[in-house]
């Protein structure tokens, strides 16, 4: 009986187009400025005056301070993930999946993020690591343009999806089937070109979570043996 071993390495990459987020603020009795968003009060301060008076009325306060100006922010955006996906050993067109959480944390955004994922091998995401000729087989390129590409049934090789269970961030039912049941779930293959893979416009605070969970099927003919490969994970915040 024929038997495999797969894993797949990790690389993840959070993309910092931020450019500095600024904020106009404004500040009235304070000396500083500490955090961004600013109400402006002061309790002495009054403006009178009126049509008639036989002067505008004029006031003055000894502590008032009117500051006005841009405050440059950095914010930090972080992506963690489990370094390694590891199926063991597999059998031949029997289906395993595993599955690993995508986590990003964000400071403060207008428009969310995204993630995107590619392999880095142009032939196939995984080699036999005793003899890298031999591929081990891919689904079709992840597209995700419209309803991207994705399939309930992607047969005997690699394949990835975001799951609906634990996604926290944006699950896309058209892409990713409407639920997580066999019938419903939808695979893609990792695209040797960056491809979007989830989309979240309000994912702008704190920690959400994006599921994936890889599929792996040997086909009947495959070279028995362990096999290894690298993707990319990719979180970049929208601009
Ligand atoms: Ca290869």
């Amino acid at each position: 009986m024929p038997y495999f071993s797969l894993k797949l390495a990790i690389i993840i990459f959070c993309t910092l187009f931020f450019t500095q987020v600024v904020l106009a603020a404004s500040e009235i009795d304070r000396q500083t400025y500490g955090t961004v968003y600013h109400d402006v009060t002061s309790t002495q301060f009054q403006i009178k005056g009126g049509v008639g008076d036989p002067a505008v009325g004029r006031s003055t306060s000894s502590n008032y301070i009117y500051d006005h100006g841009l405050v440059m922010e950095f914010p930090v955006m972080t992506i963690t993930i489990d370094p390694t996906v590891n199926f063991g050993e597999i059998l031949p067109d029997i289906p395993t999946f595993v599955s690993s959480s995508v986590y990003v944390t964000m400071p403060g955004s207008f428009s969310g993020y995204n993630l995107s994922v590619k392999r880095e091998d142009p032939t196939s995401t995984l080699d036999m690591i005793t003899n890298q000729v031999n591929d081990f087989p891919d689904y079709t390129s992840w597209n995700p343009s419209g309803s991207g590409n994705a399939t309930t049934t992607p047969g005997n090789n690699l394949s990835f999806r975001v799951k609906q269970t634990g996604t926290t961030s944006n699950f896309n039912s058209a892409w990713w089937g409407s639920d997580d049941t066999i019938l419903n779930a939808k695979y893609g293959g990792f695209p040797a070109i960056n491809s979007q893979f989830m989309q979240c416009l309000t994912c702008n605070w704190g920690t959400t979570v994006t599921v994936i969970d890889y599929r792996a099927s040997a086909p009947l003919d495959q070279k028995s043996g362990s096999y290894d490969g690298v993707i990319t994970i990719t979180a970049l915040a929208n601009i």
